[in-house]
């Protein structure tokens, strides 16, 4: 087993999509601070590539001159007022520049950091904890939450605002997350650092709980020793070539991106068949994730998270650890962010590129030819990110027949309160003693810009339907398969349906298959779930998103926040609703699915004290892409002498 290293922004760096190096974005909050004087007084939320054109990618050859310019999110903490720039690094200007009244920039780390240092030297949060009897100040964990905007008391709207949880350590070292500090939350000015309120619903008497997961805390664990080694050997090196950030195993390419807010971001993926390398995706990555508490209790009522457009995943995106996280020949990418200073962050092994044996591919046993079996092998490029106490695990999988897999992962330690009363309330699962997790949805946004042979395309839902007993059918066994082109953005909302077995088709009908129909990849639903809220509640009108399985838009390049680009105690979206609200057509187009799929998260005692993962995913299967199965040409494993 072996593992190397490259950076996801080489030195020099050629390709229009290479994600910004440590050094451009030096030099973006340089010509932020000469020019308009960007300095101590402000903070930085983003600093990314802006992507050009899709034009201009497809045109770009090795060699060619690449202006290359990043996007730019900033605020003054001193008024509190959000800038969006455009810098140009080629040019050492500032291409565009505006305010944009009334709207916060992202969340950041240092933010969360700052403001939990700050409230634990604040007399009031002391004499808060006292109460409680609490005088560990450095066991103390403060969480700071972005406050979810409509829910913000009026008289603080016009500031940027946090809400905290408190956590409490049993000693040194130990988790915080396992003794949560309930009724009590503060709010803060996070530009100011000044405690704006205590939200102090009394004490609640600690209980017993045992919320350690790491083995030495945990009283009377025995680890079984009845595991023998399984290592993942590969002699001669992975099947995959990285170089720079192109991508290519068996017949797939694509190349490697990052940003602050998605993380993962894989562009220009493409199917060598034959002499044609045909596009399928011209970038995929997620861009929201909704969590909305379903708890109305004080301690859950403000937790509504928005983890991309609030915190960023590529921000909290961490370091990878070879033989825990991966196994097998690894490639690691590491990603570049930066802190709210303008200052490059290098995340180590921030991206994992390897591949697995995924069992058997096809088979069959004839009783004359005997058996004829092949296995899968799957190329997996994944990266982890920590949320505060949560962690999301994002592995995009690439199979030798031409699917497509996008699966995500919960795992870490789920918010918890502890409650007075004999009975648990109504909105969550007892854990422990005296002790509960709410239920709360995960929705995550996967935003697929999928060019299936190119850009016309048209989505269609597809769907089973069995035909009534007839003459002609008499034993109602007829069954019926419907294509309905979705020729509006209206037309584009669509959701999921059980009875039907609903999917949707990504079909270009400039390009045909050898047996005449038009080539096309499916997006098959998997953990689609509905949003189960009232349409009138400040969460759903902040994430209108989630009240479709499937959101179809025609491309344009800005349009890539689904809930809007700034989320920050927003009030309504002002993505996805807006957008198609013009109704475009979608049809013969280019053209970007959102789809909308998660973890409805009824929590469980045995996802306490720490989750064993949650796993969700979806997949994209070529349906006529191909002529046939494109895997004949996969060569027999060599067989083991034993
Ligand atoms: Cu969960």
């Amino acid at each position: 087993m072996a593992a190397k290293r490259t950076s996801a922004t080489p030195a020099g760096s050629k390709h229009p999509l290479d994600p910004l190096s440590a050094e451009e974005i030096r030099q973006v909050a340089a010509i932020m601070r000469r020019d308009q004087g960007v300095g101590s007084g402000w903070r930085f939320g983003m600093i990314e590539l802006h992507e050009p054109a899709k034009a201009f990618v497809r045109s770009f050859s090795a060699g060619d001159r690449v202006a290359r310019e990043a996007d730019v999110v900033c605020w003054r903490r001193g008024d509190g007022h959000t800038f969006k720039g455009r810098v140009s690094i080629a040019e050492d200007r500032i291409v565009a520049w505006e305010h944009r009244p009334g709207e916060q920039a992202n969340f950041t780390n240092d933010e969360f950091q700052a403001c939990g240092e700050a409230l634990k030297q604040d007399p009031r949060v002391i004499a808060a904890l006292e109460r409680r009897e609490i005088r560990d100040i450095s066991r103390v964990l403060v969480d700071t939450w972005a406050y979810g905007g409509l829910l913000v008391p009026e008289r603080h709207r016009d500031r940027r605002v946090g809400w905290t949880d408190v956590w409490y350590s049993s000693e040194e070292g130990s988790n915080p997350y396992a003794n949560p500090v309930a009724g009590l939350h503060f709010v803060v000015d996070m530009n100011t650092l000044e405690l704006l309120e205590i939200q102090d619903s009394g004490v609640v008497e600690r209980p017993h709980t045992m919320g350690e997961y790491v083995p030495r805390l945990v009283p009377g664990l025995r680890v079984r020793d009845d595991l023998m080694p399984l290592e993942v050997v590969q002699p001669q090196g992975g099947s995959y070539v990285l170089e720079g950030n192109e991508l290519r195993w068996q017949r797939w390419s694509m190349r490697i991106g990052f940003s602050p807010r998605e993380g993962l971001v894989i562009h220009t993926l493409g199917y060598q068949d034959g002499d044609r390398l045909r596009p399928v995706a011209h970038r995929l990555s997620f861009a929201e994730m909704v969590v909305p508490y379903r708890d109305p209790s004080d301690d859950h009522k403000a937790r509504t998270a928005f983890d991309i457009g609030e915190w960023g995943l590529g921000f909290m995106t961490t370091a990878l650890e070879w033989g825990c996280d991966c196994l097998g020949e690894i490639e690691y990418v590491d990603a570049v962010v930066h802190d709210t200073q303008g200052e490059p962050q290098t995340i180590r092994n921030a991206i994992c590129i390897h591949e697995e044996d995924d069992g058997v591919l096809w088979k069959h046993v004839d009783p004359k030819a005997g058996a004829e079996v092949r296995r899968s092998r799957r190329l997996v490029v994944s990266f982890h990110a920590t949320v505060a106490n949560y962690e999301y695990l994002v592995y995009w999988r690439f199979y030798q027949d031409g699917s497509i897999e996008a699966e995500v992962r919960a795992t870490g330690i789920m918010v918890t309160s502890s409650f007075s009363e004999d009975e648990p309330p109504a909105c969550g699962t007892l854990v422990d003693e005296r002790t509960y997790a709410p239920f709360h949805q995960h929705f995550i946004v996967a935003r697929l810009d999928l060019d299936v042979d190119g850009e016309p395309n048209t989505v269609h839902m597809i769907e089973s339907e069995p035909l009534p007993v007839a003459r002609e059918n008499p034993h109602g066994l007829a069954m019926v398969q419907r294509s309905i082109p979705l020729r509006t953005e209206a037309e584009g909302k669509q959701d999921y349906n059980w009875s039907s077995q609903r999917a949707w088709k990504v079909v270009n009908e400039t390009s045909s298959n050898g047996l005449g129909g038009p080539v096309a990849y499916k997006l098959v639903p998997g953990a689609c779930l509905p949003a189960m809220m009232d349409p009138g509640s400040p969460i759903f009108r902040r994430a209108q998103v989630i009240g479709h399985t499937l959101w179809v838009t025609s491309y344009e390049g800005d349009e890539r926040w689904p809930c809007g680009e700034f989320v920050v105690q927003s009030e309504r979206d002002r993505g996805l609703p807006e957008w198609t609200a013009e109704n475009r057509s979608i049809e013969n187009t280019d053209v970007v699915l959102w789809y909308v799929f998660g973890i409805h998260h009824i929590t469980r005692p045995e996802d306490w004290p720490v989750m064993p993962v949650d796993t969700v995913s979806f997949w994209l299967k070529p349906v006529g892409f191909f002529d046939r199965n494109p895997a004949l040409d996969v060569p027999p494993a060599p067989r083991a002498s034993r």
